[in-house]
């Protein structure tokens, strides 16, 4: 059986197993993805590399702790799903897909090219384990429901978890589809919102305010459960929580920091959408030893 680092294994054994690891052992992880983060846009020379790295620990609680999932059969009907609506940050989710086993590890260094399957935004009907073609932002909360309807109707217990970004909620899609998971109560449904602050112009203060952000939530009718974004004991505590939250959705506000783990890209919206260059990946990944 193919082995990733510190021991941890690559299979549906090892996905399985996998949600017992411990913190410890995911922090391992956390730092393997942001190298991959790291390599995979400098190789590709674009992408997004600062809110893929500041949503590192959520991601890993989901698929290394949380989700029922199979990488060998990815489109096992009763498998939990992560909806990724800020498809942007499509190298963390295609680093996190790799090291669970869906496909080699290898081949995230074909982000971006042509042909891969990996392009720069997901592509559900190429890449093995993506749920939903994203990149146009404030859609993926509207598909949620959808998927988390469809599993009720089908009488399925699986859970649908979306990932949006805070710069993401100005659409004002995001707050149609808020009222529409209240109103029909989809409680099978848990959004966490990637609070970073900035997005592509800059701090979102400045931008577009999003304050009081939960209390707007709460005004819409969800459970609301704040954590630090880059800690995995309160992330793994708001995912159990959130489970017995009944009648209504639930959104986890993950306070993050963009950029996260690399000094020169922590809350600079220079690299929100630009590859470091050749030196700049040797440092970070210097600092991500
Ligand atoms: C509908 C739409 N408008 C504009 C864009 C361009 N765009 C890409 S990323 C981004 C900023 C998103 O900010 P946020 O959701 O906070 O993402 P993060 O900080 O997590 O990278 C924008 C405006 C887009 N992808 N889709
Ligand atoms: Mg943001």
């Amino acid at each position: 059986m193919p082995e990733i680092g510190n021991g941890l294994k690559t299979s549906v054994d090892a996905a399985i197993e996998a949600r017992s690891l411990s913190v410890e052992e995911m922090e391992v992880i956390a730092k393997r993805l942001r190298r991959h983060i790291i390599s995979m846009t400098g190789k590709a020379g674009s992408g997004h590399p600062g809110g893929s790295l500041s949503a590192v620990e959520i991601v890993i609680a989901l698929y290394f702790r949380q989700l029922r999932h199979n990488p060998k059969d990815p489109q096992w009907p009763d498998r939990d799903r992560f909806i990724l609506s800020k498809g942007h940050a499509a190298p963390l989710l295609y680093a996190a897909l790799a090291e669970c086993g869906y496909f080699p590890v290898e081949e995230l260094s074909t982000l971006r090219q042509l042909d891969s399957r990996l392009q720069g935004h997901t592509d559900r009907t190429v890449t093995p384990g993506v749920e939903m073609s994203a990149g146009s932002l404030g859609q993926g909360l509207s598909f949620a429901i959808g998927v988390a309807l469809a599993g009720r109707l089908n009488s399925q217990e699986y859970r649908v978890y979306v990932l949006l970004g805070d710069g993401e909620c100005d659409e004002g899609q995001v707050w149609e589809a808020a009222m529409a998971a209240t109103h029909f109560k989809v409680d099978n449904l848990i959004a966490i919102v990637d609070n970073n602050g900035q997005q592509i112009d800059g701090w979102n203060r400045d931008v577009m305010n999003l304050d009081p952000f939960n209390e707007k939530w709460q005004a819409f009718g969800w459970h609301v459960i704040e954590v630090n974004g880059h800690d995995l004991t309160q992330l793994i505590d708001a995912f159990d929580q959130a489970k017995l939250i009944k009648g209504q959705p639930t959104v986890i506000i993950a306070h993050t920091t963009k950029g996260k783990g690399v000094s020169f890209m922590e809350n600079n919206p220079d690299f929100h959408g630009k590859a470091p260059t050749a030196a700049e990946v040797e440092i970070a990944l210097k600092e991500l030893n």
